[in-house]
């Protein structure tokens, strides 16, 4: 039997702003349309952040995420994903509040304190329609993401109780021994879904070696007591995914990572995303999970 993939779309996020790109969820019937349309189109796992839907700035109030869970639930089978990361302007209590509340199956674990390089892409766009996009993306010159070590622990306590498991975001490999420590102490427990996150300022690259230095070490740390993912920032998203998905991976794709489909395409919605990494993984000979599928083997509490 083939092996299966876990498809997971991160469907906005909070890396672009609206000015970026047309096609950028914004609003809770966006965000919703977005991810049931991923859904349909074969991701397992959607990861959600909400926004204002007046200026698209990064909302994590409880009501912003209200407007578009109940539908997505209602509409779709797929594994709901609460980011706890939110932005990097953002205060941890602010971060934690939606997961907190809803108690998803999978919330999102950041798992180490890091520069995150957004200003880059103010040499390719230029012209902004609100106030806030432009310092927010300046003021990453200049600005913590801040996820110490009683962060961690404090999300991951708090989660827990409510049977949530966690997307653990990895930048660089150091976070993986961050985990391993975490799970030494007992405060997170396997099977861990290791999301594996190449290609941001601040972290580890995107080069092929990058990715195979990412599985070794997390190999060697977990054996097979976790489920590897990646996700490639921007224009790497794909090529990542293929490797990742060849090596025997999951993969992670959406709006939130990557505003393109390919050189000078955006993508016109997630699941046009979603299309064309399932046509990868297809084309492999592999499968693609069912949110059944992965609740399964990430052991969620369905
Ligand atoms: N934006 C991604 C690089 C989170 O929401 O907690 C990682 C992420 C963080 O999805
Ligand atoms: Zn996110």
């Amino acid at each position: 039997m083939a092996r299966k993939v876990i498809i997971t779309c991160a469907v906005t996020g909070a890396i672009h702003t609206p000015s970026m790109s047309p096609h950028l969820p914004v609003t809770p019937e966006e965000i919703a349309d977005a991810a049931i349309g991923a859904a349909e189109a074969g991701a397992a796992i959607v990861h959600l952040h909400a926004r204002d839907p007046q200026t698209g700035k990064p909302d994590q109030s409880t009501a912003a995420f209200d407007k578009f869970l109940g539908v997505i639930k209602q509409r779709t089978s797929a594994v709901v994903n609460i980011t706890t990361g939110g932005s990097p302007t953002m205060a941890l209590e602010e971060r934690l509040g939606p997961a907190a509340h809803f108690k998803p199956e999978v919330a999102s674990l950041n798992m180490g304190t890091m520069n995150f390089g957004l200003y880059p892409m103010l040499a390719r766009f230029k012209e902004f329609k609100h106030d806030w996009e432009k310092p927010y993306l300046e003021g990453s010159r200049d600005r913590i993401f801040k996820n110490t070590f009683a962060d961690i622990e404090y999300i991951l306590t708090t989660c827990a109780e409510n049977g949530t498991r966690f997307e653990v975001e990895c930048y660089d490999i150091g976070h993986l021994y961050t985990l391993s420590h975490m799970a030494d102490r007992g405060v997170i427990k396997p099977p861990f879904f290791v999301q594996s996150v190449f290609g941001i300022l601040g972290g580890i690259g995107p080069h092929p070696e990058d990715v195979m230095h990412m599985k070794r070490t997390a190999d060697r740390l977990f054996g097979d007591q976790y489920r590897w993912s990646v996700l490639g920032a921007g224009r790497n998203q794909l090529p990542i995914a293929a490797q990742a998905a060849a090596m025997g991976g999951n993969v992670r794709v959406g709006l939130e990572d990557s505003l393109w489909l390919k050189a000078g395409r955006f993508a016109e919605s997630n699941a046009e995303q979603v299309r064309a990494v399932r046509a990868i993984i297809e084309n492999l000979g592999l499968e693609i999970a069912t949110p059944e599928d992965a609740r399964a083997t990430l052991e969620l509490k369905g």
